[in-house]
């Protein structure tokens, strides 16, 4: 709990912090607002990732300082992990011989660390970051605030959500007092797009479709496509969303070849659908409005297996767990896409 933390932060000085694999803006904007808190303590903190900082918040106070490396090697007083479901989501090696400190706000998480500190009312770690800053009696800094701010913005979906509280737009309120300027965080987390993004978003556009009825959407990306733009992975982030915006749209599958004849695959759905009981059914995961999942076998094959899927839900509203895909010949379950990571968590109305 949050007394724990705060005993510990005074006791100790020499800290690591880190998030799950393929950080998003709460992991690595609450990562570098403990970072900054701690420095401004006048603390020896560090923050250790599995995977590079992505191109969205290379602009974060301190991204540079970010150390990205597969394992624990040093010891330290303290690692604190932030936003994650179990010990292995951030992917370090060595991690769990480590005194191990807890921070989420997933109710779901286990209480893998020696302390944990979890609180489920929170709608970004970041806001618990911000909480820790009053409690401990720093004032946020401008680095601080501007971190915390984009964990905010992210994991709201900049405040469309529905984890968006009057808490969230106090603690906001109080960041931009703090000096924060919107605008420019705004611009270097969604304005901030290589040309490869621009060049995929073309051609994955290009191919999406809908049922009859317009309330099912789907559309894919191919290692081809990928090629041809010159694209990274994460230039595929939030494709998944344009269809959503499209009123009539209730669910959607976004299709990603990540090796010929596998397909990471991304659900969304608006209201009682619910794509989790989807994803489940391929050893997938996620919430019931986003979640994700892989694929195998052949692309119309999949394709059609996870659309007809869709479409039961949606006539149904409510899919029915027992029900096996398809008649055999579905595609076979894999590994599945870490539910947590960017988008994968909240109720999901409409993202760009
Ligand atoms: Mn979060």
């Amino acid at each position: 709990m949050l007394s724990q933390v705060v005993e510990l932060i005074e006791a100790k000085r020499h800290f690591a912090i880190t998030s799950h694999i393929r950080p998003d803006g709460d992991g690595l904007g609450s990562s570098l607002g403990l970072y900054w808190l701690l420095r401004a303590l006048s603390k020896d903190p560090e923050v250790i990732m599995r995977d590079a900082v992505p191109h969205a918040y290379r602009k974060l106070a301190g991204a540079e300082t970010v150390r990205v490396t597969p394992t624990v090697a040093q010891p330290y007083d303290a690692v604190f992990v932030i936003e994650c479901s179990d010990i292995t989501r951030p992917g370090l090696g060595d991690l769990d011989k480590q005194l191990v400190v807890n921070i989420d706000h997933h109710a779901t998480t286990s209480l893998f660390g020696q302390i944990n500190w979890i609180d489920s009312t929170a709608s970004a770690v970041g806001e618990m970051i911000y909480n820790l800053c009053k409690a401990i009696g720093v004032r946020p800094t401008r680095e601080i605030a501007e971190c915390v701010y984009t964990a905010l913005i992210t994991d709201t979906g900049s405040f469309h959500y529905s984890n968006t509280t009057e808490r969230t737009f106090k603690v906001a309120s109080e960041l931009v007092r703090a000096g924060v300027k919107p605008a420019k965080i705004a611009q270097a987390v969604y304005s901030n797009y290589p040309w490869s993004k621009l060049d995929l978003m073309r051609e994955v556009l290009s191919t999406v479709r809908h049922d009859p009825t317009g309330r099912v959407a789907w559309l894919r990306q191919t290692v081809e496509m990928q090629e041809r733009a010159g694209a990274s992975d994460e230039d595929a982030d939030g494709f998944v969303n344009f269809p959503m915006s499209v009123g009539d749209v209730e669910a959607v599958a976004f299709l990603k070849e990540s090796a010929p004849g596998i397909y990471r695959t991304s659900l969304r759905s608006k209201g009682e659908v619910n794509v989790a009981r989807i994803a489940e059914l391929f050893g997938g995961g996620g919430h019931r409005n986003a979640a994700g999942c892989t694929l195998t076998g052949a692309w119309d094959e999949a394709e059609r297996t996870i659309v007809g899927l869709l479409i039961n839900a949606v006539e149904h509203n409510n899919l029915d767990t027992s029900v096996p895909p398809d008649n055999g010949h579905a595609p076979r379950a894999s590994v599945n896409e870490p539910a947590r990571a960017d988008n994968e968590e909240h109720d999901v109305i409409n993202a760009a």
